[in-house]
């Protein structure tokens, strides 16, 4: 096996294996003749309990599941590095954020929230975006998510929040979905949860791909320098490929046709070497700033809208290999907040400090041992040396007479490090309190930043949120649930508790005869503990709007290309190859597999057929010329369904003129006039062109613009 130069990849080699030119064994090395057959007496007579070989393969098999993550359960990783750009020394001492020469090892680990390990990708959700840095100060753990803000101000709540978005525990439905009473049960009686509810309920929670989503570190984080000035920071991660969403009717569809879909784009991607990136930026507050906000920074479901602290963009990651065993890797990872290193630390925000239990809590139950940080992709690529010994699975051989400290024994090894020597110190930060079971009144203004991130919203991504709360709200059973959500609505803004309220048929006034309390101990003063109504000093962030994301390429795109045999090979050729040199993945969509035949008689191999494919797994649709070819095309459901789902689903569309009858066959295509200049100005996204370099430029530019989101009010198509 060639060694390579990435630090954890090295370290990851000494633990593989490799069967090529191997004969198979027993767990102990001995060699096996025969794996097809148990020991029996006698050909027909009974297995014989002195078959070790048989036990010890059918023992192994019984005990090969390990119980999934209560949280975060479906998720995919891939490795990669991270490079800082210049040195953040006046902010941080962190080792690996000194010197843009270094490039530190990351095992990134992407999943969604409430499905289990076999649920679909396409949940509307949010994402777990957690980010394992192999410093050579020890391992930091990034866990974060793809949403800026958390549900609960407390992490007590945390239990609550996920036993009531997980499947009823009656009868365990729905899988993977919140559009259930207990969730909204429990969301409509804390308000505190209405700005994450605005960002799951928005495009956010169905990515195109997990390559095109933000990360967030959540909580505010602080930054410490060698000096010990302490800085309060936010983790934001930018994909390079911009922030891209499916609708949830294509979500609901490819949970279907493909439930791996996220799984599988990563994995091609980074097979096919695009891999995937990101920058690393930070929004810095000096420690001085800290009550200089309208919120408050311990607050987790508040953001610094980047107009008030912008994000400097620090460093970039790049996700390079694909593990090679997901279960060895992807599910034996185990990541924590509290995985730090010297330069960056906590802060008091309640729900990141039990954050801070319970992920090594979890691993016990889940991987078995309090030796799970010694399974090969947990240990970091810093030496190890303690006096913590022993328990379950313990790897290490420690060949010293003493496991304590302080020892003469071992001439007092190992030693403790002092500051300069690179020993972690927790900030000097000081704290006089009572001792108090309680939330700071900071935390009470639960709507002003829900209202900021809808009013940032473009028209089409506030009617998707729109959509999403009726379509959620219309699956609850319970009707006084419904009505405690619109209540909560109407604080964020009036206009959309409205309109969801139309689509539900209960009326606001009936909705807002319901109280409004947040949760309060036993012994409160029920009056002191009723939301503050804040108006957000800020109007809008555009920061918050999917609408201004990068949109300047096609590199990675999928993009079908419906022939038949007849088709014109001049066509599909010079398409083809255009698209693939802007770096789209193309594919040949026909009948049935096999080869087309080209009107000149060449073959031309077929990627999938309609059986295979679905016009929900590509960005775009392109129709080449060729008169048989088409001919069948415009008579074929298949290729017609193909074709009004991509429209419905606001994807670009470009057909050669020879093939205008194909498009003419679908829903869409009446509105196709006969002398038709430029068919894009009636139908956004849609082009016919008989030059298919003019038509390719054209399909470009309309692919880089994801969707064509306008359709979907003006345009309604039945598919
Ligand atoms: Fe958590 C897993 C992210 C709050 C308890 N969490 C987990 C993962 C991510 C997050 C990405 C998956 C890690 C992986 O891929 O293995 N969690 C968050 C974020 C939060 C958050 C961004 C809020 C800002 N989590 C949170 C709270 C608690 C937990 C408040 C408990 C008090 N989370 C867990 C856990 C998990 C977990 C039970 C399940 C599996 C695991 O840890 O390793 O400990």
């Amino acid at each position: 096996m060639k060694k390579s130069t990435n630090k954890k990849q090295a370290d990851l080699d000494s633990n593989k294996e490799d069967s090529q030119h191997q004969f198979l064994t027993t767990n102990q090395g001995l060699k096996i003749n025969d794996n097809q057959n148990s020991l029996k007496a006698g050909e027909r007579g009974p297995s014989l309990l002195e078959d070790f070989i048989l036990r010890e393969k059918i023992t192994h098999f019984d005990h090969e599941r390990i119980p999934e993550r209560v949280v975060h359960a479906r998720g995919e990783a891939a490795h990669g590095y991270f490079q800082v750009y210049e040195s953040m020394a006046p902010y941080t001492k962190a080792k690996f954020l000194q010197d843009p020469a270094q490039k530190t090892p990351v095992f990134v680990r992407f999943s969604t929230v409430a499905g289990s390990r076999g649920s679909s990708d396409l949940a509307r959700d949010v994402r777990g975006f957690a980010v394992k840095f192999y410093t050579e100060e020890g391992n930091y753990d990034l866990v974060g998510n793809n949403v800026p803000v958390f549900f609960i101000q407390d992490a007590i709540k945390f239990p609550d929040l996920i036993h009531a978005v997980k499947p009823e525990p009656h009868n365990e439905i729905p899988q993977a979905a919140s559009a259930h009473d207990t969730f909204w049960d429990f969301i409509s009686l804390l308000p505190e949860s209405m700005h994450m509810i605005m960002w799951v309920m928005s495009d956010r929670a169905l990515p195109r791909s997990l390559r095109m989503i933000e990360g967030f570190g959540v909580h505010t984080f602080k930054f410490i320098n060698e000096q010990g000035k302490a800085f309060f920071v936010k983790f934001h991660w930018k994909p390079l490929l911009g922030v891209h969403s499916v609708s949830w009717d294509e979500a609901q569809k490819i949970s279907g046709k493909d439930p791996d879909f996220h799984r599988r784009d990563l994995w091609e991607a980074i097979e096919s070497g695009n891999f995937p990136e990101w920058e690393f930026g930070v929004q810095l507050v000096p420690e001085e700033d800290e009550h200089k906000f309208e919120f408050d920074l311990l607050d987790p479901t508040k953001l610094i809208p980047e107009e008030l602290v912008p994000v400097m963009k620090i460093g970039k990651m790049t996700l390079d290999r694909n593990p090679d065993n997901f279960f060895a890797e992807t599910e034996q990872v185990a990541f924590h907040p509290g995985h730090l290193v010297p330069g960056i630390d906590f802060t008091n925000d309640p729900l990141l400090q039990g954050r801070l239990f319970s992920y090594t809590d979890t691993q016990l139950t889940r991987l078995g041992s309090p030796n799970f940080h010694e399974i090969p992709i947990n240990r970091p690529i810093a030496p190890v040396h303690n006096n913590q010994r022993d328990g379950h699975m313990r790897q290490t051989i420690n060949h010293s007479k003493t496991s304590y400290e302080p020892n003469t024994l071992s001439g007092g090894c190992p030693f403790q490090a002092k500051m300069s020597e690179g020993g972690f110190t927790s900030h000097n930060e000081r704290i006089e309190a009572h001792k108090i079971r309680g939330r700071s009144q900071s935390f009470f203004d639960h709507f002003s930043q829900a209202t900021l991130f809808f009013n940032s919203q473009s028209d089409y991504e506030k009617n998707h949120i729109v959509d999403a709360l009726s379509f959620e709200l219309g699956n609850v059973k319970a009707e006084y649930i419904r009505k405690r959500m619109l209540k909560m609505l109407w604080y964020i803004d009036k206009g959309l508790a409205a309109k969801v309220a139309y689509n539900l048929g209960i009326s606001i006034p009936s909705a807002l005869e319901t109280p409004l309390n947040q949760s309060y101990p036993a012994d409160a003063d029920v009056a002191s503990y009723q939301p503050v109504i804040v108006k957000s000093s800020l109007e809008k962030s555009e920061a918050l709007s999917m609408a201004s994301t990068v949109k300047n390429s096609i590199l990675t795109r999928k993009i079908a290309i419906l022939v038949a045999d007849g088709v014109s090979e001049n066509s599909l050729k010079t398409m083809k190859s255009i698209l693939q040199a802007q770096g789209a993945v193309v594919e040949i969509i026909a009948p049935k597999l096999g080869v087309v035949i080209t009107e000149n008689d060449q073959e031309i191999k077929v990627d999938k057929s309609f059986l295979t494919a679905a016009s929900v797994l590509y960005d775009a649709v392109y129709v080449p010329g060729g008169s048989n070819s088409v001919d069948y095309l415009e008579a074929d459901a298949d290729a017609i369904h193909f074709l009004n789902e991509t429209f419905k689903h606001c994807k670009a569309i470009a057909a050669d003129s020879a093939a205008l009858s194909v498009l003419k066959a679908t829903y869409f295509g009446s509105k196709i006039p006969e002398n038709y200049k430029d068919v894009s100005e009636i139908l956004e996204g849609v082009f016919i062109n008989n030059s298919i370099e003019a038509l390719a430029g054209d399909f470009i530019n309309a692919i880089a613009l994801h969707r064509f989101w306008q359709r979907e009010k003006k345009d309604k198509v039945p598919a």
